[in-house]
């Protein structure tokens, strides 16, 4: 904190008996008040931005360091009580467990024949699969399975446990909203008794109830905030991709597509919205800005996000967090291959309290001038 300064009022600054005195007399009021836990607004008055200034950084995590940990993570550390989910910290949060202020990401690894603990918890999860198939999470006693590409959700306070009883490893990212109910103090967490909630519905019983595009069931009166599909299959994903690869799209992100609660057409969660965005080979974005974090998965091909003037130059699986304001854009490197990225981001939490802002950069054309290139620290 900026110690109050004396030029509040120039006049203070002559040697003068009278003006030390001031002086002296400003400073004991502020230890006195500072004693009594209390500050003036007028110390305060640099954290009343312009704009947001986050204290997360730009960031991103390299597939070939992920893979190469996590090869180990499954020699070094059992699956035990906690789920083997390597948690990315950003480098600008000083140890909190976050990747950007509200979100955090995670890499989990399951081993043939490992299960993780059924557990629930008022954050809500999503699981965006890497490698591996036909491993399962069970949510609220359905088992949702997995193959590369889809994406599962784990709404809040629901039970869930992993289980993999197939013959090869299976990698998936986590997407959890744990700093934002941290900053809320609204952390519940339960283990179940049992290592895994009983099978009481069939397997992906949500995606044959509620998985057929623009078709809901009338008979289905529940109207969960969650969306109660809980597997978005990444054959379906990729189909609508496609559909729509020929599409201009929007000129910021490409053919962005957002996963939607089939009932309501709002996002997946209430406190996280899911994405996944196709760059035609050469496709260049133009730079913006917006209230709202992101995390970003590589799903296919190569190219780079410039985040505030640094490039960051990406490949299959590396994952990218992007700062609130933080100007970006996306430019598919490949002369012959598509380009695919998922996301999550935080914008439902700030569209909720009317918060969401967005600015495109004007100058130069909507792109930024490139200043450095990211290498991990
Ligand atoms: O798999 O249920 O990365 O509860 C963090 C918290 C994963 C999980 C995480 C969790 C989980
Ligand atoms: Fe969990």
């Amino acid at each position: 904190m900026a110690k109050p300064e004396s030029k509040i009022i120039p006049a203070d600054q002559g040697e003068t008996p009278g003006n030390r005195q001031r002086v002296s007399l400003r400073e004991a009021f502020h230890e006195r008040i500072h004693a009594n836990h209390m500050h003036g607004l007028w110390e305060l008055a640099s954290q009343m931005t312009r704009h947001p200034r986050p204290k997360m950084i730009p960031y991103m995590w390299r597939w070939s360091v992920l893979e190469s940990i996590i090869k180990e993570s499954g020699e070094a550390v059992p699956v035990g009580d906690e789920r083997r989910a390597l948690q990315l910290f950003n480098p600008g949060l000083g140890g909190r467990w976050a990747t950007t202020n509200n979100l955090i990401a995670a890499v989990q690894v399951l081993l043939p024949g490992e299960v993780a603990r059924a557990h629930r918890h008022t954050p809500t999860a999503i699981r965006f699969i890497i490698e591996g198939t036909g491993a399962y999470t069970a949510v609220d006693g359905e088992r949702v399975y997995m193959a590369p590409g889809d994406l599962i959700l784990t709404p809040s306070w629901s039970w869930h446990d992993h289980g993999n009883e197939t013959g090869e490893t299976v990698v998936w990212m986590d997407g959890l909203d744990i700093p934002l109910i941290q900053s809320l103090e609204a952390m519940f967490f339960q283990f179940y008794t049992a290592p895994q909630v009983p099978a009481s519905r069939p397997p992906n019983a949500s995606k044959q109830l509620h998985g057929h595009a623009h078709l809901s069931p009338t008979w289905v009166k529940e109207k969960p905030q969650s969306s109660p599909l809980l597997l978005y299959s990444w054959d379906q994903t990729r189909e609508a991709l496609s559909a729509l690869r020929e599409n201009d799209g929007s000129p910021f992100d490409g053919v962005a597509l957002e996963y939607r609660h089939p009932q309501t057409g709002g996002p997946v969660m209430p406190t996280m919205a899911c994405w996944v965005q196709l760059l035609r080979p050469g496709q260049q974005t133009k730079a913006h800005r917006h209230t709202g974090s992101a995390v970003y998965n590589v799903v296919h091909g190569t190219g780079s996000t410039i985040i505030d003037g640094q490039r960051f130059n990406w490949s299959k699986g590396d994952i990218i967090a992007i700062p609130p304001w933080a100007l970006h854009e996306h430019l598919n490197a490949s002369s012959t291959e598509d380009a695919v990225l998922f996301s999550i981001q935080d914008t439902p939490v700030l569209e909720a309290l009317g918060l969401y802002y967005e600015k495109a950069l004007e100058e130069k054309d909507g792109h930024q001038e490139v200043t450095s290139v990211f290498a991990a620290t």
